[in-house]
């Protein structure tokens, strides 16, 4: 029944050859052969006048936020190509953004809301909007009556569509009333808490002036893979002269790139850095002017760094020998400006935050904080100054909600004449299986799910199936049939990003994109903002007054509301009309974060010892903390891949042309002990589950790590990830994001012939 309802209707006007003509057209698959490329040039500028452009802007996870400019022809979109008015995106996309026209009409998308007759199964039916709107309308009124309260409704939402008015779906559930909401991040919570501390805010220099460095570090990233666009700057900085060293336990397309390629033991980022911090500190190659002016507790740092850290000491913990330590060391602090990218993956653990504090240490001691081409690079959200408009709406009259830790009263229960001060109840993002099997008081019943692929990228698949089977209903809203879907009783169809207007700014760079409505809604596809506002309309025709959100359909309408003078004046432009030319970028003072070096901190300096830390229980200074202890034979690591974007993309055909399969990686000397060949099949095996696949036996990963990238590979094999990742918690999170990060690095398995 799915399958045939799946394939109705499933037309791609776009070929594969026009695909990769397009993607040529480009420049970006250079391998190609040159007569495709000349076709594709041919095409495209003698085609160019019949078609309608519009503005888009890629809304995935993603540091690069592409700035999309697409061509349509006869309501269809045609191709796809990288706006030439942002310098980061520089008129090329990644080959994942070049694939968009094959997933908007890739003849797996939802298209209908259906209906999965017993969860799991597999037996779904068509049913209309409204018949799926009136089942879960009237389940939210059946959870209101039994319970008193609407906690016992869950949104489940991250990072599938960061366009502005999808904040939207949380205002959907405020409209309904007090609920149940996962709070945190699985991303990169225990950096951006790290540099809080360190200096008040996450914020980071335009990646575009990293062309200005002379020393670059790439501390546990992989931009090559991972932002794209990042690396044509980091390519003009080695050109000008800057080396450029890359530290991360697997030798990635990053450091294939550099020119020094450090390989660390996992987690231990911490002694490396405090050692090279130790080695500045005797050679004298720090910098007065930032440690007696700009900031506060260097005394306390260099102290600690005596008594507890020698480059000897550094060497034996990260296995980078102890030469090498003092060359990096001396070089970083005798370049100027010198700067460190930390990467996400390189917080992931449970010893993260303060490893990203003992980095930023290193950067802010040499003085290379708040100098173009210099700072401690990870994030930065300085644009974000959107209304919220659809997010922040009103709770409906007489809702009941939490009380703190008390148990939930009914409003009939206050005897002392104050009003009660209802909030949602939050609960950690990253123990979502956990929660939903021991909350109670009321129990989750109903779970939202948008923007999300929890059995794709949540932790401990195993726990979460239980989890799942005791909730009373799921609806899940998304676009293609993946296992959460599998795990759901309702699916509603959403659009893709051609399909809606939003607008788009990035947690990296600082360019603003628009994002227009190029195509008509596919099939019956609704966006999450529409889904809303006819849930709204259903939930106040079954009950008056049980929903406030407001029944605009028109997703224009709501982009509009999204801007404010703060917006116009951050990009010099006067209305949101003007994007409609082009995606424009911040008028910043300067591209270095920290300029004025007014930092956000207590003290308004930097703190290399901070008591906000200590509030938050850890220790004042970035000291070194033990990783986690070793639960198995090898080190498992599940980082990102090139070709698809988490549970994103790897089901589209021409992007499974590049990633058909997935493989652990394994160090030659660690398979030749097991007997292990080269595309042998294997079996994975830890305390949280298995997974058996073919083994790539290759020296870019180090002999007690094994390697498995995270993707979804579209139902073509059961393979998950996240059978071998555990809910861990890192050490930072909870001051910014309200919980702690995951430590999704910080697992280990055995490997063994299948
Ligand atoms: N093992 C392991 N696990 C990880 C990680 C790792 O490195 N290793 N990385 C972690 C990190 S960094 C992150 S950020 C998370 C990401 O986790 P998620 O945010 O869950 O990631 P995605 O797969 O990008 O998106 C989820 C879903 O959103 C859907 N979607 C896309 N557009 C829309 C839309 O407009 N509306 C709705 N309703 N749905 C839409 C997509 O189809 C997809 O199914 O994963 C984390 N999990
Ligand atoms: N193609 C593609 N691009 C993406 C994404 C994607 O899934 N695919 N995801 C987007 C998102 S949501 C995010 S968060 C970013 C992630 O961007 P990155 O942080 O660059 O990505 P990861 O692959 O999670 O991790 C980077 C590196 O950290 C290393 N690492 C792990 N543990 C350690 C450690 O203890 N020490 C050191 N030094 N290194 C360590 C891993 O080996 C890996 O090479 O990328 C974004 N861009
Ligand atoms: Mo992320």
């Amino acid at each position: 029944m799915k399958k045939d309802l799946l394939k109705t209707g499933g037309v791609c006007p776009l070929s594969r050859r026009s695909f990769l003509k397009s993607a040529a057209a480009a420049g970006i698959l250079s391998s190609l052969p040159a007569g495709i490329l000349q076709a594709a040039e041919w095409e495209r500028t003698h085609y160019e006048g019949d078609y309608e452009t519009f503005r888009n802007a890629c809304p995935r996870n993603c540091y690069d936020t592409c700035s999309i400019k697409s061509y349509v022809k006869d309501g269809v979109l045609r191709f796809v190509e990288g706006a030439k008015e942002s310098t980061f995106t520089g008129g090329a996309l990644c080959v994942k953004g070049f694939s968009y026209p094959r997933r908007v009409y890739s003849p797996d998308r939802i298209k209908y809301p259906m209906k999965q007759i017993g969860r799991g199964t597999g037996n779904w039916k068509r049913i209309s909007w409204d018949e799926a709107l009136t089942e879960i309308s009237n389940k939210i009124l059946e959870i209101k009556k039994k319970d008193g309260s609407l906690l016992g409704m869950a949104l489940d939402k991250y990072s599938g569509n960061f366009g502005i008015t999808h904040y939207g779906v949380e205002g959907m559930m405020s409209s309904l009333g007090y609920t149940t909401r996962f709070v945190g991040t699985p991303c990169w919570p225990a950096g951006i808490d790290a540099q809080n501390f360190d200096m008040g805010n996450m914020w980071c220099n335009d990646p575009e002036d990293i062309v200005k460095a002379k020393y670059i570090i790439i501390w546990g990233g992989n931009p090559a893979w991972n932002s794209v666009h990042s690396m044509k700057f980091v390519y003009e900085a080695q050109e000008r002269g800057a080396k450029v060293v890359v530290i991360d336990p697997i030798m990635t397309q990053t450091a294939a790139k550099a020119d020094l390629y450090i390989r660390i033991k996992t987690s231990e980022d911490g002694s490396l850095a405090l050692g090279m911090a130790r080695h500045i500190l005797d050679k004298k190659l720090y910098s007065k002017e930032f440690t007696t002016k700009h900031s506060k507790g260097f005394d306390e740092f260099a102290a600690y760094l005596k008594k507890n850290v020698t480059v000897e000491w550094a060497a034996e913990k990260s296995g980078v020998p102890a030469n090498v330590i003092r060359q990096i060391a001396e070089e970083f602090a005798s370049a100027s400006p010198a700067t460190i990218w930390a990467g996400y993956g390189l917080q992931r653990h449970t010893n993260g935050g303060v490893n990203v504090r003992a980095i930023d240490a290193v950067v802010a001691m040499t003085g290379n904080i708040g100098i173009e081409g210099g700072g401690a690079r990870y994030g930065h959200l300085h644009t974000w100054g959107f209304n919220y408009n659809a997010m922040v709406q009103k709770q409906p009259e007489g809702s009941v909600g939490y009380l703190g830790k008390d148990k939930i009263k009914s409003e009939f229960d206050k005897t002392d004449g104050t009003t009660a001060t209802y909030s949602d109840r939050t609960i950690n993002i990253n123990k979502i299986a956990e929660s939903i099997l021991t909350t109670n008081e009321p129990p989750i019943r109903l779970l939202w799910v948008a923007c999300k692929n929890p059995f794709g990228q949540d932790f401990d698949r195993n726990k979460l199936k239980k989890a799942f089977d005791k909730l009373e209903m799921v609806v899940t809203v998304d676009q293609f049939f993946n296992e959460t879907v599998q795990n759901s009783d309702i699916v509603l169809p959403c659009t893709t990003l051609f399909e809606e207007y939003t607008v788009n700014v990035s947690y990296w760079h600082y360019w603003i994109g628009l994002n227009e409505k190029a195509i008509p809604e596919q099939y019956e596809a609704k966006s999450d903002l529409q889904i809303a506002a006819m849930l709204s309309k259903k939930m106040n025709e079954l009950e008056a007054g049980s929903c406030t959100f407001p029944q605009i359909t028109d997703t224009k309408v709501w982009m509009e509301k999204e801007f404010n003078d703060g917006i116009h004046k951050l990009f010099g432009i006067e209305s949101w009309e003007d994007l409609k030319n082009g995606p424009r970028k911040a008028q910043l003072p300067s591209s270095a974060s920290w300029n004025e070096m007014k930092f956000g901190t207590p003290s308004g300096k930097y703190e290399f010892s901070s008591d906000l830390a200590a509030e938050y229980g850890h220790t004042k200074l970035p000291e070194y903390k033990a990783p986690r202890k070793a639960y198995d034979k090898f080190r498992v690591l599940t980082p990102h891949t090139q070709f698809a974007l988490h549970s994103q993309f790897n089901n589209i055909d021409i992007m499974r042309d590049f990633n058909p399969e997935p493989f652990v990686y394994i160090n030659p000397a660690a398979a030749a002990a097991k007997g292990i060949k080269d595309g042998e099949t294997v079996k994975v095996v830890n305390k949280t589950g298995s997974v058996t696949l073919k083994a790539r036996v290759t020296d870019i990963v180090a002999e007690d790590v094994l390697v498995l990238y995270e993707a979804w590979f579209g139902g073509k094999t059961d393979f998950n990830v996240q059978e071998l990742v555990d809910d861990e918690s890192s050490d930072m999170g909870t001051f910014k994001t309200g919980a702690p990060g995951v430590a999704l690095h910080d697992q280990f398995a055995g490997i063994e012939k299948a």
